[in-house]
C-alpha cells in the first residue's frame, strides 16, 4: 500500500512537471506571426478566362498528363478565382494574421511581356488583396511561384539569361499595381525546385526539360540574378513610398542523427541543399564547396568549363544582401551520408551526398514526406550559425494525406513541427518572427495532381462548386490561434 502511495505521488510529481514546463515552452511569443499560404496554379482554376495567357502548367498538364499522377490539371483546381472571398473568410475565421498567396504572371501579362498588361488579370488581385485588409488579414504576395507565360518557356525560360529582365517588367506591374496594399512580397518561390525538376529532370515539374545536367545551374543563376534586380528595383523606386519588406525563399531540408552522419557531411548536404541559393544572398557568391565540387567533376566529365556558372564580381556584389528576411520552406529531413562511390572513382551526384532514409519512419502520403520534427530544430539552428541569425519567415510547412476530414496524423505533425520550432526560438535564440501552414485548402499538387494533399481544409474536387469543409485541424489550429497556444492532439480510438 505504501509504495502504491509513493508510485502515484511519484508520478503526479512528473505529470505536473511535464504540463508546468510546456506551457511555457508551447507559447508563441509576442509579437509572432502566423498564417497560412496557396499558390495561383494550385487553387486559381479559371485556367483561361478573359485574356489569360498560357503558362507552362497549362502546357505541361495539357500536353503531358502521364507525368501527372492521376493526370488531372489545375484548370478548374479549388476554383479560387471565382470563390476568393469565401477562402478569405476561412482564413479570417481561423483567426491567422496574414495570407500568403501568389500572382499568375499570365493572367496580369497575357503576352508574358509588359508590353500588354491584363486589366482582369490585375482586378482579381486587387479585389482579392482589398479583401483579405479589409478582413484585418495582412496580403504577402509571391511573384512568381513556378507558373512563368509558356511563350517565355519557348524563348528558353529560366535559361535564357533575358528572362531576368522579364521577370523585372513583370515585378515592376507587380509593385505599382499591388504595393500601394502590399507590405511583404517575396520575388521567388524554390528556384531550387523547379529549377531542379523543371530544367534537369523529365519526370516531374514544368516545363519538364533535362538540358545536360546543367539546366537546373543556369536556371538557378538566372533566378537569383531576377530576384535581385527585383530586390533593387524595390529599394530604388518603392520602398520609400511603400515602405514594405522583400525577400526570397528556399526550402531546405532537415538532418537527422544516424550511422556515418558526421558533422562534414552534416555541412556539405547544408551548403548543396540551402547554400546555393542562400550563400549568395547571405554571404556572396554560392559555396566554395559547391564550386569547387562541381568544376572538379565537370573537369573529370571532359567540360572545358564548370557545369555550374561563374558570378562576375559585379553580381556577386549586386546580390549580396538582397533579402530583408530568410524565408524558409520546410518540410522534412534525411540522414545525410558521404557516398562512398566517390572512393572507387565514381562521382553521381555532384553534392556527393546519399539522403539515407530509415523505412521505419512514418511519411504523409507524399513519399518523400519523413515526419522528423527534431530535424527542424537542427536546421534553425545551423541557418542562426551561418547567417548571423537572420529574421526568419517559415513561410510553408505541412503534411500530406489522402483528404481524410479526422485528420490526427497532419494535427500531430504539426505539433511535433511547432512545438520543435518554439524550443528553437525559446531555448536556442533563433530569429523566427513567423510561421506559415502549408497549405489553406486541399489543392492540386504539382506532378501528384489531387493524390496527396495538403489543406487545413477540404475541398470537393467532384463538386462543380468545390465546396470547403472543416477538417478536425481547422479546429485544431483556430484554437491554436486563439489561444497563441499549441493544443493538445486529439486522441482516436480508431487509431493504430
Ligand atoms: C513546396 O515545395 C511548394 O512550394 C508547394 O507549392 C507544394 O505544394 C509543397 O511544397 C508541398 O509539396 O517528388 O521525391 O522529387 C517544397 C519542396 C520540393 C518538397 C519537391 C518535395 C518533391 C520530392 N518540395 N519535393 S520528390
Amino acid at each position: 500500500m505504501e509504495h502504491y502511495f509513493i508510485a502515484v505521488t511519484i508520478f503526479c510529481a512528473i505529470i505536473t512537471r511535464i504540463s508546468c514546463c510546456d506551457v511555457v515552452k508551447l507559447t508563441f511569443p509576442s509579437g509572432f506571426r502566423v498564417g497560412t499560404a496557396s499558390a495561383s496554379y494550385q487553387v486559381e482554376g479559371a485556367w483561361n478566362v478573359s485574356d489569360k495567357g498560357e503558362n507552362v502548367w497549362d502546357w505541361f498538364t495539357h500536353n503531358k498528363p502521364e507525368i501527372i499522377a492521376d493526370g488531372s490539371t489545375g484548370d478548374v483546381a479549388c476554383d479560387s478565382y471565382h470563390k476568393y472571398e469565401e477562402d478569405v473568410q476561412w482564413v479570417k475565421n481561423l483567426g491567422l494574421d496574414f495570407y500568403r498567396f501568389s500572382v499568375s504572371w499570365s493572367r496580369v501579362l497575357p503576352n508574358g511581356f509588359a508590353n500588354e498588361v491584363s486589366e482582369d488579370g490585375l482586378q482579381y488581385y486587387k479585389n482579392l488583396t482589398q479583401a483579405l485588409i479589409d478582413n484585418g488579414i495582412e496580403p504577402v504576395v509571391t511573384i512568381y511561384h513556378w507558373d512563368h507565360p509558356q511563350i517565355l518557356e519557348d524563348l528558353g525560360g529560366w535559361t535564357n539569361e533575358l528572362m531576368v529582365e522579364w521577370y523585372a517588367d513583370y515585378a515592376r506591374v507587380i509593385f505599382e499595381e499591388l504595393g500601394p496594399m502590399v507590405k511583404t512580397f517575396i520575388t521567388i518561390n524554390e528556384p531550387k525546385i523547379y529549377c531542379e525538376q523543371g530544367y534537369n529532370s523529365t519526370t516531374k515539374k514544368a516545363p519538364g526539360k533535362t538540358l545536360e545536367n546543367m539546366g537546373h545551374y543556369l536556371c538557378v543563376h538566372n533566378s537569383l540574378k531576377a530576384h535581385a534586380t527585383a530586390y533593387h528595383m524595390y529599394d530604388d523606386e518603392f520602398r520609400a513610398t511603400q515602405q514594405g519588406q522583400i525577400g526570397i525563399l528556399t526550402p531546405c531540408t532537415g538532418w537527422v542523427p544516424g550511422d556515418n552522419v558526421t558533422e562534414e557531411s552534416i555541412e556539405q548536404h547544408f551548403q548543396f541543399d540551402c547554400g546555393w541559393i542562400m550563400h549568395p544572398i547571405y554571404v556572396g557568391d554560392y559555396p566554395e564547396i559547391v564550386k569547387t565540387r562541381v568544376a572538379n567533376i565537370s573537369a573529370l566529365e571532359n567540360y572545358p568549363f564548370s557545369r555550374l556558372p561563374e558570378f562576375s564580381q559585379e553580381w556577386i556584389e549586386y546580390i549580396n544582401g538582397t533579402t530583408d528576411f530568410f524565408g524558409l520552406n520546410h518540410y522534412t529531413s534525411s540522414m545525410p551520408i558521404f557516398d562512398t562511390a566517390e572512393e572507387l572513382g565514381i562521382y553521381t551526384r555532384d553534392s556527393g551526398i546519399i539522403k539515407s532514409t530509415n523505412s521505419s519512419w512514418s511519411t504523409g502520403s507524399s513519399s518523400w514526406l519523413y515526419v522528423l520534427p527534431e530535424g527542424f530544430g537542427n536546421l534553425l539552428r545551423m541557418i542562426r550559425d551561418q547567417y548571423n541569425n537572420p529574421p526568419l519567415y517559415v513561410f510553408e510547412n505541412g503534411y500530406s494525406d489522402t483528404g481524410e476530414l479526422e485528420d490526427y496524423e497532419r494535427i500531430s505533425y504539426y505539433y511535433g513541427y511547432v512545438s520543435e520550432m518554439l524550443a528553437a526560438i525559446n531555448d536556442d535564440g533563433c530569429n523566427v518572427v513567423a510561421y506559415t501552414i502549408w497549405s489553406l485548402l486541399d489543392n492540386f499538387e504539382w506532378n501528384a495532381g489531387y493524390t496527396e494533399l495538403f489543406g487545413i481544409i477540404s475541398v470537393d474536387f467532384n463538386s462543380s462548386d468545390r465546396t470547403r469543409s472543416a477538417k478536425l485541424s481547422t479546429s485544431w489550429w483556430q484554437e491554436v490561434i486563439s489561444t497563441r497556444t499549441l493544443q493538445d492532439v486529439p486522441s482516436n480510438s480508431t487509431r493504430r
